[in-house]
């Protein structure tokens, strides 16, 4: 591989995987088109190679200036890029409507003029909605779509285009769908970077409703070899469910976090639930595994405590990304619960 056009480089996914590719492909260009919006933050690329790092800032759904930045040449492009906050997405749509649909629209046409060889889109397990509680049922690349919030419905608009640009225009896509991931530089208000942040500040920990509500975790790095390998080995048209079978419930994180810094329990709180909380998910990746070989090299155990000590060790980088904007996010989100409605 020689040049690859990475969407949402900027943010936390996508600039795991823009370290990922430089350390491991020699010779690879990467092209970061990232609109820095308030997840995007160049601080997540400091100290890549910029010799083969050309940073353009950019929305993707402005057709000419993707077209601008998008050289004949590129082998992939790599659509990271999207609103990617549930919370967010209840409290208004918009955004993840034009960005997640309309954004993933426009670069697909682009890649489709540009002759690029593969599109690669990264979607969410959130697509297939919920699965019961206490079942031993999980995910598959044939369950169905079901999704329960416009963040969810959003990104599984997004495939639905990609499979048609496959299908009606012969592009070769191919879709990654991944559980939560966790790792350093994930913006503070995604569940696990918020409770660690307030955990080392001693704050209140919140937890949506009876707090048992179960997300299948993978940490960063291995889902951005997973995504690495479909880009290079996966085949045209496919989907391919990633997770590193690894089911935890909200609660039995809370309390790890806790553990590992020492913290007492009685910072958990329950507050009010979140509108159509999707109870579970779990997935099954024994295509990814069978297909393409691919299998996480961390542990639940390993891949939490390098977090916890990553988000110990760069105060600086969550002090920043916790000021201003995201802090009236916060404001709005939990304002009403300071009163917070028990303990644990
Ligand atoms: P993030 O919110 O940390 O980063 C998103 C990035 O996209 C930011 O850098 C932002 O500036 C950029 N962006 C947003 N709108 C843009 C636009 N219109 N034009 C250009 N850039 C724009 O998200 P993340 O957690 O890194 O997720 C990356 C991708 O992975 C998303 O597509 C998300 O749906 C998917 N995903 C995330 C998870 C997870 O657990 N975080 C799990 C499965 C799938
Ligand atoms: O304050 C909180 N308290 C709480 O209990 C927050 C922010 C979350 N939660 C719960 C909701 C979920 O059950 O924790 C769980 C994880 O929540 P999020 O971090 O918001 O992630 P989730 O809604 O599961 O979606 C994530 O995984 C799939 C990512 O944000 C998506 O981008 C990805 O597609």
């Amino acid at each position: 591989m020689k040049k690859l056009f990475v969407t949402g480089g900027a943010g936390f996914i996508g600039s795991a995987f823009v370290r990922l590719v430089l350390a491991e492909i020699p010779g690879c260009e990467v092209v970061n088109f990232d609109a820095l919006t308030y997840a995007g933050n160049l601080d997540n690329l400091e100290g890549v190679d910029e010799g083969r790092h050309r940073f353009v800032r950019g929305d993707i759904c402005d057709r000419e200036a993707v077209l601008a930045a998008l050289e004949e040449g590129t082998e992939a492009v790599v659509n990271f890029a999207a609103e990617s906050h549930v919370d967010r997405s209840i409290a208004s749509a918009d955004e993840f409507l034009r960005t997640n649909i309309l954004g993933t629209q426009v670069l697909l046409d682009a890649a489709r003029s540009r002759s690029v060889r593969r599109f690669v889109q990264i979607s969410t397990d959130e697509v297939m909605g919920s699965l019961p509680d206490d079942d031993d049922a999980y995910f598959t690349e044939a369950s169905p779509f079901e999704p329960n919030s416009p963040y969810s419905a959003s990104k599984a608009a997004a495939e639905h285009l990609c499979r048609a640009a496959h299908q009606t225009h012969g592009l070769d896509t191919v879709i990654t769908r991944c559980g939560n991931n966790y790792g350093p530089r994930q913006f503070p208000e995604k569940f696990l970077p918020l409770i660690i942040s307030n955990a080392m500040r001693g704050e209140p920990l919140p937890l949506y409703g009876d707090g048992r509500y179960t997300r299948d975790w993978i940490y960063v790095e291995d889902h951005c070899r997973a995504i690495l390998m479909v880009l290079q080995k996966g085949r045209s048209g496919a989907a391919y469910n990633i997770g590193a079978r690894n089911e935890r419930r909200n609660l039995e994180v809370a309390e790890a976090v806790l553990g590992k810094l020492g913290k007492p329990l009685s910072l958990i709180r329950h507050v009010k639930d979140r509108p159509g909380h999707d109870r579970r998910y779990a997935i099954d990746p024994a295509k990814v595994e069978s297909e393409l070989g691919w299998r996480p090299r961390e542990t639940w155990e390993s891949g939490l405590e390098k977090t916890v000590r990553w988000y110990a060790e760069n105060g600086v980088w969550v002090e920043r990304t916790r000021s201003g904007a995201y802090r009236d996010y916060y404001e709005r989100q939990y304002g009403a619960e300071k009163s917070l409605e028990s303990e644990v």
